[in-house]
Formats: structure tokens, C-alpha cells, sequence
């Protein structure tokens, strides 16, 4: 059968996650119209009678201004380093020139499938320019247009990703869907519901620990630590009375419950401790690297 890994890379919003949750199936990977949700490398793995394709979606790229932000580089790249195919992925309507001058610096030496996104809110015109111009690249072995909120030409995707995928025997069992434990999954949920209840500079600022994760006969009880930099935005997290910690918590054990298929028992702590975007230690202790 076709084994293979495949790395999904583009600009923040790209629609990586996105494609990443369409080809899985399932919400593997957080998905928000604010750049930068996803900062950890989420791996998906698909499992047919005929191959097995492994997923990885990779953070957005942006400057490296905090250690945080190199390790997520560091993630990408040897992310990228690892495949055997990369999909670079552009939102049709994003700035052509910028998202090639990224994929051109990159040199990969892996087989790259431009892959055009968001084509069901661009026109026929449009997408003739952006295939035009992507067409001539010499980075582009593979030139395809899809909508990953929509699922077009999902399955046009996977034929051109297998064309460029080894033989060989499977590397995770069927069963597996991603490589990452649950824990991790359950702390991007409540991750994510930050990043829509907040504005602006919060979720950037905001790490989730899972502290407790315990099966009990009824239900699954899960203990969570928000750690922030500062006392002030220990006070916007928690909101008046606590109304707004009240609300990520419901919001976050409905999509758990959903994900994990039981009840579940949230308790979430705000904690501060500053300066957790740049101290490595706390970055190691955090699951970055
Ligand atoms: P990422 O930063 O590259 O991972 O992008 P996300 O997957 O988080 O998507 C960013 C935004 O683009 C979200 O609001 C998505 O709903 C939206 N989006 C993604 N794919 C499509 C698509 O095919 N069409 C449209 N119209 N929107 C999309
Ligand atoms: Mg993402
Ligand atoms: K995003």
C-alpha cells in the first residue's frame, strides 16, 4: 500500500486546520478566523484498505519575535523535513507574491502540491490568475483548487498527494488517529474557546495545562490551569463574578463531551506566571519541545 507523510504549510488562515479536519473526517485541529491558533504540530492519520496518509498542520509562519514563535518555526521545518510531500497551501485571495516568496525561501527538497484554497469564495476570473501564476513555478509539481470548508475536490487532492507517496507497510495501526494524547486534544478545546471569547492580545498570551484527567465510572473529571503573564489578564479571563471563566468552561466541556463520547466534570484555574512566552524552561515544561 501507499505510506507516506504529507505536511500542510501556508500563511496564517490559510485554511490549514481546515483542510486538515476535512481530510480527517473529525476536528482534529483547532480552527479560528484569528491567526496563530494553531501552535502545536497536530498529526492525523487516514487509514483505507489502499494507503495510509499521515497529516501533519503545521502553525502559521510568522516572525520569530518570541522564543515561542521559534519553536513553533522549529516545528514547521522539521515538520517539513520529514515528508514526502508538502502541500503548500494559499488562500486564493491572499497576496500572491508574498505566499511565493515564502515557499520559494523555504528550498524544500520534498515534491510540493500548490494547493489553491477557499475557491468557493473567489471568482472564475480570479482563480484563472492565481493558476497562472502559480503554474509557473518551479516549486509547484502539482497545481489544484479546493475548498476546504465546502469539501471540493478533497478527493482529487488525495489522488495527486498518493501519486507522490512510497510503497511500504503502514506506520500506525488503522485504529489510530492521531499520534497525540488525548489530554493534549482536550487543552486545545479549551484553547480554542479562548480565542473566541477574547479579544484580541488574550489568547496569545494564554497557555492551557491539563493538571488532572481521571475516568470515573459516570463521567470523565478534567482539571485545567489557564496560565497568563499578568494579573490584569488573570482579571479579563475570569470576567465579573467570574461570568466569563463560567462561559469558557460550559462552551469547552460541550465540545470535550462531544469529543470524547462522555460527561464530563470541567474545573478550570487561571494562574499567573509571567513571562511563560519566553522562558525556556517553561516552554520545555509546557510541551513545546
Ligand atoms: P489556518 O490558520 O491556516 O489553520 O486556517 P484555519 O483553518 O484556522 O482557517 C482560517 C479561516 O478561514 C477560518 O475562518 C475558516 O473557516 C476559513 N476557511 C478555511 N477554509 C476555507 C474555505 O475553503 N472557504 C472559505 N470560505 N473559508 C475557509
Ligand atoms: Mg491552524
Ligand atoms: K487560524
Amino acid at each position: 500500500m501507499k505510506t507516506g507523510f504529507v505536511t500542510i504549510f501556508g500563511r496564517p488562515n490559510a485554511g490549514k486546520s481546515t483542510l486538515m479536519n476535512a481530510l480527517m473526517g473529525e476536528k482534529l485541529a483547532i480552527v479560528s478566523p484569528k491567526v496563530q491558533t494553531t501552535r502545536h504540530r497536530i498529526r492525523g492519520i487516514i487509514t483505507t484498505d489502499d494507503y495510509q496518509i499521515i497529516l501533519s498542520d503545521t502553525p502559521g509562519i510568522i516572525d520569530p519575535k518570541y522564543k515561542l514563535q521559534e519553536k513553533m518555526m522549529m516545528a514547521v521545518k522539521s515538520a517539513m523535513e520529514d515528508s514526502d510531500v508538502a502541500l503548500l497551501l494559499v488562500d486564493a485571495n491572499e497576496n500572491l507574491e508574498e505566499a511565493s516568496q515564502i515557499f520559494e525561501a523555504l528550498k524544500l527538497k520534498v515534491p510540493s502540491i500548490v494547493v489553491i484554497n477557499k475557491t468557493d469564495q473567489t471568482s472564475k476570473e480570479k482563480l484563472e490568475e492565481v493558476y497562472a501564476f502559480f503554474g509557473s513555478k518551479s516549486y509547484c509539481k502539482e497545481l489544484i483548487g479546493i475548498s476546504a470548508l465546502k469539501g471540493a475536490q478533497l478527493n482529487e487532492l488525495t489522488q495527486a498527494i498518493l501519486k507522490y507517496l512510497p510503497e511500504g507497510d503502514p506506520f500506525f495501526d488503522g485504529e489510530e488517529m492521531t499520534d497525540l494524547p488525548t489530554r493534549f486534544f482536550v487543552a486545545e478545546m479549551i484553547r480554542e474557546k479562548i480565542f473566541y471569547l477574547y479579544k484580541e492580545e488574550i489568547p496569545y498570551h494564554t497557555t492551557v495545562l491539563i493538571t488532572e484527567f481521571k475516568d470515573k465510572t459516570t463521567l470523565t473529571k478534567i482539571v485545567a490551569d489557564i496560565v497568563v503573564q499578568r494579573e490584569t489578564q488573570k482579571v479579563i479571563l475570569l470576567g465579573e463574578g467570574g461570568k466569563m471563566i463560567k462561559q469558557l468552561g460550559t462552551q469547552a466541556r460541550k465540545d470535550i463531551e462531544a469529543f470524547l463520547g462522555r460527561k464530563v466534570f470541567l474545573e478550570l484555574f487561571v494562574k499567573v506566571r509571567p513571562k511563560w512566552r519566553d522562558n525556556e524552561f517553561m516552554l520545555k515544561e509546557y510541551g513545546y519541545y
